[in-house]
């Protein structure tokens, strides 16, 4: 871990990542309800909402659709990634270079790890290769913290979830994203697990305005550092009304109640 409160992926000590690789790691699916969102360049246009401090996506949309959007937007290029095609146990093919990711403008890198996996091994070499190329890039590292496997029957208990941000600090990640475990103390300790390591909430499957923000909320207060989100956002029909919340909750520290009203 370095310090990145100077990195443009922060700001006031904070991130808030728009997370668009689902084509990938889901499929098309996740744009059945939303079916204009199949074109990449919609979720760009809602990234230069404010609120947002950068947009994590693979190599071939970074390819393809940030050089249009490299003024408006701040990129995080997600290096691994596998489709949900893939039956075998839980694994990720790096999918790009640092240096290419680099080459390509990005202001920070994205690794899975799933810590359990019967390929943790070479998970975690992979990783090593890619945090210390990150370092001759100068550019910050987040560790999408997702313990699963055979052995792991439940990957939001909230002793698997510090274990996942203890990781990420172990690692040597910046910022590791992890799913919520819970309840606000079992927060508040994968926080703690994650000692200066700045910890982000993963967003989830689409939920109410109110249910998810108040989550957000919560993790927060128990010492979250933002949040990496792709459905609770780009899934709604009025984006911009969450991120506008969002920023009210993430940056202004206001509660989910204060940022629904009007
Ligand atoms: P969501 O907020 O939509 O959950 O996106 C965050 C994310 O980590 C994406 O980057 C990734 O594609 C997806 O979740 C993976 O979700 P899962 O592995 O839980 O199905």
């Amino acid at each position: 871990m370095l310090p990145i409160d100077d990195s443009p992926i922060v700001r006031d000590g904070k991130s808030l990542i728009l997370a668009m690789d689902h084509g990938l790691e889901h499929g098309p699916v996740d744009f059945e309800d939303v079916p204009e969102k199949l074109d990449p360049s919609t979720v760009f246009e809602t990234a230069t909402h404010d609120a947002v401090t950068c947009m994590a996506v693979q190599k071939g949309i970074a390819e393809g659709y940030y050089p249009s959007y490299e003024d408006d937007v701040n990129l995080l290029l997600k290096v691994n990634g596998t489709s949900n095609l893939w039956m075998g146990e839980y694994d990720s093919a790096v999918n790009c270079s640092v240096d290419y990711a680099a080459e390509l403008g990005a202001d920070a890198v994205g690794f899975t790890l799933y810590g359990g996996s019967n390929h943790e091994v070479e998970m975690a070499e992979e990783f090593r290769d890619v945090q210390e190329d990150a370092r001759e890039h100068d550019l910050p590292v987040v560790m999408w913290s997702y313990p699963r496997g055979q052995g792991l029957k439940n990957d939001t208990k909230p002793e698997v979830i510090s274990y996942a941000t203890r990781l990420g600090l172990e690692l040597g990640a910046d910022i590791a994203k992890v799913k919520y475990p819970g309840d606000p103390d079992a927060m508040e300790h994968a926080c703690r697990a994650a000692g200066d390591m700045k910890v982000v909430m993963s967003g989830g499957s689409k939920t109410s305005d109110y249910e998810f923000l108040s989550t957000v909320e919560s993790a927060v207060n128990a010492g979250a550092k933002g949040l990496a989100v792709g459905r609770n956002v780009w899934q709604r029909e009025n984006p911009t009304r969450i991120l506008d919340a969002l920023e009210r909750v993430i940056f202004e520290e206001e509660t989910a109640d204060a940022a629904l009203e009007e």
